[in-house]
């Protein structure tokens, strides 16, 4: 007998069927036993009669949370009023008459079997490989990947090319002390900060790249929004006429991944309780000096002048525009150019100030970008004032010395775009796997103790 997923099951009424899957939540009901049982397509209800099936009542009887199992059964129409609509085949359960165990689970160390996992997220992330199973994490997971696909179709509707960028790198690209340094052989190495130099290096032989690829981070602290190791989006494309050309196709693609998820994901977004970011025709856009003056203006925290936003000042400027405009997307561009990498582009007017952007969304960064220095000379002297070494980044350099025209890009962390689609309190929600200064799959904490 071939084997009919979940929420198939809807098609199949009348019909003696073949299903597999875990056991997700037990209710013994006097003589009658209630199994869901989940697999890859949602939950189905199987009733458990002894009337009809002594045998498969008896090994029901016994059975545990996240034993694997296989169930034939005939497919009934639930009456009216035990219609379930959370479940996709809410409007039908399956009769068992045989029941075989696959696999047993051992115990669980806590109820995966509710709607919501009360369980603390360190706990959570200790079992990844059970709360992984949990309907509402797999949600995020499904969206996420989403997210991921959707960034890609745009862009290739677009005619950007996908690219393999490399993690281990010669040179540090962005700047600051955030990177792993590794031991290559007899040689010194990092892992990769960003594509960043890749991407223009593939940029100025195809025109438009894009790659989603791996990114490392030495965040030496632990916040909400920090990881380590990153899924990062990033685009770049040439013959731009200004540094608008990136920020509106930045937003074309966040337009069309909130599309996307909204077309594709419902039940997910249901489960979650999530409602999508609102994005207007045109998200609201101003310099980070028009910024600071607005905090200064509606909070009375003097930030004017400083560097870059702190997390205090993206939360602000994100209620402030919310409030006049209801986007919860925000543009900031125009930082002080020593404080961005070398290959910002600085405002000709004022070069001081340079044509890098940031995407704010409900009151955190997922996006930077701008348009980048494409002259040979003139980046050849950032790299002396960011006190770089040229050898390491020769090859970079070798592109932009055999002509480059104008051009920019930009970078999501998949997670934090996740994050806050979803509204998630914490990053690691939003990593199947995360990584952070206390946790490699488990926490290093406890690790040392155990030494
Ligand atoms: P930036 O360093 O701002 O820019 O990174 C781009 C985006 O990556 C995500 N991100 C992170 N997410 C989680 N944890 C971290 N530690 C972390 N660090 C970064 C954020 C951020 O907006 N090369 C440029 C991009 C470009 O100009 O094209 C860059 O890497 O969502």
């Amino acid at each position: 007998m071939q084997r009919i997923l979940n929420k198939d099951t809807v098609s199949h009424k009348g019909e003696k069927i073949l299903v597999k899957g875990w056991v997700y939540v037990r209710r013994d009901h006097g003589k009658l036993i209630f199994i869901d049982i989940r697999d890859r397509s949602g939950l189905l209800q199987v009733v458990f009669n002894p009337k009809v099936s002594a045998d498969a009542h008896k090994v029901a009887s016994d059975l545990r949370s996240e034993d694997v199992i296989e169930v034939i059964g005939k497919i009934n129409e639930r009456p009216e009023k035990l219609v379930n609509l959370k479940m996709g085949s809410g409007t039908v359960e399956m009769e068992a008459t045989e029941v075989k165990i696959l696999a047993k689970s051992a115990p669980l160390p806590f109820d995966i079997g509710k709607e919501t996992l009360d369980v603390e997220l360190p706990i959570q992330l200790d079992h990844r490989a059970i709360t992984l199973r949990h309907p509402r994490v797999q949600a995020i997971f499904k969206i996420q990947s989403v997210i991921i696909d959707s960034f890609r179709e745009y862009l290739k509707s677009q005619d950007f090319f996908e690219f393999q960028a490399p993690s281990i790198t010669p040179a540090v690209a962005e700047g600051g002390s955030e990177v792993f340094q590794i031991g290559y052989f007899d040689y010194k190495a990092f892992l990769s900060q960003s594509p960043q130099l890749y991407k223009q290096i593939a940029m100025s032989a195809f025109e438009r790249v894009f790659s989603v690829n791996k990114i490392f981070r030495a965040e030496p602290s632990s916040t909400t929004r920090h990881l380590t190791e990153i899924v990062s989006l990033d685009a770049e494309m040439a013959f731009i006429q200004s540094w608008t050309d990136v920020k509106d196709m930045a937003e074309n693609v966040v337009r069309f991944i909130l599309r996307r998820v909204e077309k594709m994901c419902k039940p997910e977004l249901e489960l979650l309780k999530a409602s999508l970011p609102a994005m207007l025709l045109k998200t609201p856009t101003l310099s980070l000096t028009e910024v600071q003056q607005k905090i200064y203006e509606h909070s009375k925290r003097d930030v004017r002048g400083q560097k870059d936003l702190n997390p205090e000042d993206e939360r602000t400027i994100c209620e402030i525009i919310f409030k006049e405009t209801g986007s919860d997307f925000v543009f900031v561009y125009g930082y002080p150019t020593k404080q961005k990498p070398f290959y910002v582009y600085p405002n000709p007017k004022n070069p001081e100030f340079n044509e890098g952007v940031d995407l704010l969304c409900r009151g955190v960064e997922w996006l930077s970008g701008g348009r980048r220095i494409n002259d040979y000379n003139q980046l050849m002297k950032h790299v002396k004032e960011w006190k770089m070494d040229p050898e390491k980044i020769s090859m970079f350099l070798d592109a932009f010395k055999y002509g480059v025209p104008p051009e920019g890009g930009f970078a999501f962390g998949a997670e934090r775009m996740t994050m806050q689609i979803l509204g998630l309190k914490n990053i690691r929600e939003a990593c199947m796997f995360p990584r952070d200064m206390d946790r490699i799959d488990k926490r290093l904490s406890l690790e040392k103790e155990d030494v």
